[in-house]
Formats: structure tokens, C-alpha cells, sequence
């Protein structure tokens, strides 16, 4: 922290918006065929976000696809996967669902075992449809989508956020499954959290949600340790869920070992989920965001 510190000092916000720039203008490293491809373009919410081919998620064939060509237009989710605080694939960072592709979230929700999602948008912001209403919201509801069912069982509401319990069945194995829905209620796009307290209370009630069903898994799971990726997903899936992604990231490896970096976090993260962080006041954030919780840690003097 203290080093952090000095950086920040040595930058200023300039410095730290003028790194931000350095970042933007490195091109992401691979191809972006299969989002560009015409039959999926329906299925991106923004034509100018895309997914990179090389760590998209690939939904799983179906037995009725097994004709490739088919296959092919049916395995494509705008979802990547990113890898976290030595974790890899900790985060699926994805778009806000679109009507048309809601069956695709929670086949991918189902295939890729996600236990936790983590939405950073409202469902909509002044008249703006941000993200469809790709679960049933009121408790007791439920909707079915392609071949999932979901159940609201419980919410719980909270000043800055809302934890849905849902339960999934899969119509066509019978078989089901208890997801968490954390919804962050104050942050808009292209801008930054009223309150980095309000966020990183959130990342903690994410990340004890997240380890206690892992816990609770035991010896089922047989994936990583820290359990299956957690699903993250905005309006675009680049700004906020970055922002988010790049917080925890930085927070864990600042507990760990008591260092961090930035820079080289976001990064590394553009080259997995393209365009990752979209403005420098996001970015900054991150500096700022990870600067407040180290003074409320006590890991600095609160008059910095
Ligand atoms: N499997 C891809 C999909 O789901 O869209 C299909 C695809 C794969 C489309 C490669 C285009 C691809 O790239 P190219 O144009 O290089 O064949
Ligand atoms: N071109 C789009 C637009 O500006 O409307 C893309 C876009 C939308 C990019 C939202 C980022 C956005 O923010 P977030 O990733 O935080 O949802």
C-alpha cells in the first residue's frame, strides 16, 4: 500500500489517465472471427463488443446439433473467460443477457457449473434498456428458459444491493441446482460507484457467498479450490465488470502479499475479456477504490 501510494502521488490523476491511455491503445491479442460471424451477430447486444475467439466460452453441443454446421452457430455466448487472483478462469465476464440469448445464459450458467452471479447494472437506466430481465424476479416466480427452469426462492435486500437465491432445473436431466443472483444497484455505465465502501462490501458478501457453497460442495466439486467461475456480466460486459474484476484481483493479491499492480492486472485481463475498463475515471477508481479499503483495513494512516 504504502508503495501504491507513492505510485499514485508520482501519477496524479493525469498520470493515472495517461496510463489508462498506454493500456487502451494495446490491441487485443487474437481474433474475434466467431462474434463477427453474420449468424451471431444477433446474439452480441453491442455490435462493437466482442468476444475474443481465443477465450470465449463454447457452449456445449447438443444432442439434436450434432450436424457441425449447426453446432457451430449454437455453441456462441458473448462470454469470456478471465482468470483471477491465482485462479484461472475465476470470472466469466459476459454481456447482459438479450431476450433471444437468456437460454443460452443459463445453459452456459448450467455447463459451466456457476454458483454465484455477479450483475453490476440495473435492468434498466433512465429510458435505456441496459439488460434483459433474464430471471424472475418477484419470490415464488418462476420462467423457463430454453431448457432450464428457474425458481426465485428468497430475496434479500440490502441498501446498495439485492441477493436472489434461484433454483435451476435442467428439464432434460432432471436434475437441480441452487444459484446465487448478487444485483449492485448503484453503478452506472461509462461511471464509477458512488462509494468504493458500498462496492467492496459488495465483493465481500460475492466472495463469502462464493466460498461457503464451494465449502459446501466438498469433495463433489473436483474443479479448482476456490470452485467453479463466478459469472460477471454488466450492460457490455467490459466497464464495470473489468472494474469489478480488477478490484477483486487486486485485493486478493494485496492481502496475499501485500503488494499489487494495477496496470498489469487490467492488462492482462484485456487480453482474456477484450476492451476491459472503458473510461479512465473506472480506472482510477481501481487506484482509489483499493487506497480506501487499505486505510479502513488499517494497512494505512486514515489522513492520506
Ligand atoms: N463456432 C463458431 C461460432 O459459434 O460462431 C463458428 C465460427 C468459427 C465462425 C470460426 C467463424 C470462424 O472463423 P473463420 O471465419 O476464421 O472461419
Ligand atoms: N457501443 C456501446 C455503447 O456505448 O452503447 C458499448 C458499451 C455499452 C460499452 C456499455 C460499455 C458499456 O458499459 P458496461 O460494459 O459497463 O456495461
Amino acid at each position: 500500500p504504502q508503495e501504491l501510494l507513492a505510485h499514485l502521488g508520482r501519477l496524479q490523476r493525469s498520470g493515472i489517465h495517461q496510463e489508462y491511455e498506454e493500456l487502451r491503445k494495446e490491441t487485443p491479442p487474437g481474433t474475434f472471427h466467431c462474434a463477427q460471424a453474420a449468424y451471431n451477430q444477433e446474439k452480441n447486444r453491442y455490435g462493437d463488443v466482442l468476444c475474443l475467439d481465443q477465450t470465449r466460452v463454447r457452449l456445449k453441443p447438443r444432442r439434436n446439433e450434432v450436424n457441425s454446421f449447426n453446432q457451430q452457430r449454437s455453441d456462441y455466448i458473448n462470454a469470456s473467460f478471465m482468470d483471477g487472483y491465482k485462479q484461472k478462469n475465476a470470472y466469466i465476464g459476459t454481456q447482459g443477457p438479450l431476450e433471444r440469448t437468456y437460454g443460452d445464459f443459463w445453459r452456459m450458467v448450467w455447463e459451466q457449473n456457476v454458483l454465484v452471479i455477479v450483475m453490476t447494472t440495473r435492468t434498466d437506466e433512465g429510458s435505456r434498456r441496459k439488460c434483459g430481465q433474464y430471471w424472475p424476479l418477484e419470490e415464488g416466480g418462476q420462467e423457463v428458459y430454453g431448457h432450464m427452469a428457474v425458481v426465485n426462492q428468497r430475496v434479500d435486500h440490502h441498501t446498495h444491493y439485492n441477493h436472489t437465491t434461484l433454483e435451476l432445473h435442467n428439464t432434460e436431466t432432471c436434475e437441480q441446482r441452487q444459484v446465487s443472483h448478487f444485483q449492485y444497484l448503484s453503478w452506472p455505465d461509462y461511471g464509477v460507484p458512488t462509494s468504493a465502501v458500498t462496492l467492496i462490501e459488495f465483493l465481500g458478501a460475492v466472495k463469502r457467498q462464493q466460498r461457503k457453497v464451494v465449502k459446501a460442495l466438498g469433495p463433489q466439486w473436483t474443479g479448482h479450490p476456490l470452485g467453479p467461475p463466478m459469472v460477471v456480466h454488466c450492460s457490455a460486459g467490459i466497464g464495470r465488470t473489468g472494474t469489478f474484476c480488477a478490484l477483486d484481483i487486486c485485493l486478493s493479491q494485496l492481502q496475499d502479499v501485500g503488494s499489487l499492480n494495477v496496470c498489469q492486472t487490467v492488462r492482462r485481463m484485456r487480453t482474456q475479456r477484450a476492451f476491459s475498463i472503458q473510461t479512465p475515471d473506472q480506472y482510477y477508481f481501481c487506484y482509489n477504490a483499493i487506497l480506501e479499503h487499505a486505510q479502513r483495513q488499517g494497512l494505512l494512516p486514515s489522513n492520506q
